[in-house]
Protein backbone atom coordinates (compact mmCIF):
# COMPACT_ATOMS: atom_id res chain seq x y z
CA UNK A 1 0.00 0.00 0.00
CA UNK A 2 2.66 2.47 0.97
CA UNK A 3 4.70 1.27 -1.81
CA UNK A 4 1.95 2.27 -4.43
CA UNK A 5 1.14 5.53 -2.86
CA UNK A 6 4.85 6.27 -3.58
CA UNK A 7 4.41 5.10 -6.89
CA UNK A 8 1.58 7.50 -7.32
CA UNK A 9 3.24 10.44 -5.56
CA UNK A 10 6.25 9.81 -7.74
CA UNK A 11 4.47 10.05 -10.98
CA UNK A 12 2.39 13.53 -10.29
CA UNK A 13 5.64 15.26 -8.95
CA UNK A 14 6.86 14.06 -12.30
CA UNK A 15 4.08 15.27 -14.20
CA UNK A 16 4.56 18.72 -12.62
CA UNK A 17 8.28 18.78 -13.24
CA UNK A 18 8.00 17.77 -16.42
CA UNK A 19 4.82 20.42 -17.37
CA UNK A 20 7.22 22.92 -16.98
CA UNK A 21 9.86 23.18 -19.24
CA UNK A 22 7.22 22.36 -21.85
CA UNK A 23 5.46 25.92 -21.38
CA UNK A 24 8.27 28.01 -20.50
CA UNK A 25 9.21 27.10 -24.45
CA UNK A 26 5.71 27.21 -25.88
CA UNK A 27 5.06 31.30 -23.98
CA UNK A 28 7.49 33.14 -26.33
CA UNK A 29 6.12 30.63 -29.66
CA UNK A 30 2.61 31.83 -28.99
CA UNK A 31 3.98 35.41 -27.95
CA UNK A 32 5.79 35.23 -31.52
CA UNK A 33 2.78 34.34 -33.29
CA UNK A 34 0.67 37.14 -32.09
CA UNK A 35 3.62 39.57 -33.02
CA UNK A 36 3.80 38.38 -36.52
CA UNK A 37 0.35 38.57 -36.91
CA UNK A 38 -0.53 41.94 -35.39
CA UNK A 39 3.22 43.67 -37.17
CA UNK A 40 0.98 43.80 -40.46
CA UNK A 41 -2.20 44.95 -39.21
CA UNK A 42 -3.17 48.28 -37.58
CA UNK A 43 -6.56 47.55 -36.28
CA UNK A 44 -7.54 47.88 -33.35
CA UNK A 45 -7.75 44.59 -32.38
CA UNK A 46 -4.33 43.54 -33.22
CA UNK A 47 -3.22 46.96 -31.23
CA UNK A 48 -4.60 45.19 -27.85
CA UNK A 49 -3.37 42.06 -28.81
CA UNK A 50 -0.02 43.78 -29.24
CA UNK A 51 -0.55 44.90 -25.85
CA UNK A 52 -1.18 41.82 -24.06
CA UNK A 53 1.40 39.69 -26.08
CA UNK A 54 3.81 42.42 -23.91
CA UNK A 55 2.17 41.53 -20.61
CA UNK A 56 2.24 37.70 -21.90
CA UNK A 57 6.10 38.22 -22.48
CA UNK A 58 6.69 39.82 -18.46
CA UNK A 59 4.37 37.43 -17.15
CA UNK A 60 6.42 34.82 -19.10
CA UNK A 61 9.82 36.67 -18.02
CA UNK A 62 8.26 36.62 -14.17
CA UNK A 63 8.08 32.63 -14.37
CA UNK A 64 4.08 32.65 -14.43
CA UNK A 65 3.95 30.54 -17.77
CA UNK A 66 0.71 29.34 -16.81
CA UNK A 67 -0.97 32.68 -16.82
CA UNK A 68 1.60 34.06 -19.86
CA UNK A 69 -0.39 31.27 -22.10
CA UNK A 70 -3.65 32.20 -20.52
CA UNK A 71 -2.82 35.87 -21.94
CA UNK A 72 -1.78 34.97 -25.04
CA UNK A 73 -4.52 33.12 -25.45
CA UNK A 74 -6.53 36.77 -24.96
CA UNK A 75 -4.51 38.04 -27.28
CA UNK A 76 -4.96 35.95 -29.88
CA UNK A 77 -8.76 35.81 -29.50
CA UNK A 78 -8.74 39.70 -29.42
CA UNK A 79 -7.21 40.19 -32.73
CA UNK A 80 -9.20 36.43 -34.38
CA UNK A 81 -5.90 35.03 -34.53
CA UNK A 82 -6.02 30.94 -34.32
CA UNK A 83 -2.18 29.79 -32.27
CA UNK A 84 -0.63 27.02 -32.93
CA UNK A 85 0.23 25.13 -29.76
CA UNK A 86 2.40 21.88 -29.70
CU1 LIG B 1 6.76 31.05 -20.31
Amino acid sequence: MRRLIMAVATGALGLVLSAGPVLAFQCPTLIKQINDAASNRFDAGAASAKAMAAEADALHKAGKHAEAVAKADEAAKAMGLKLMKK
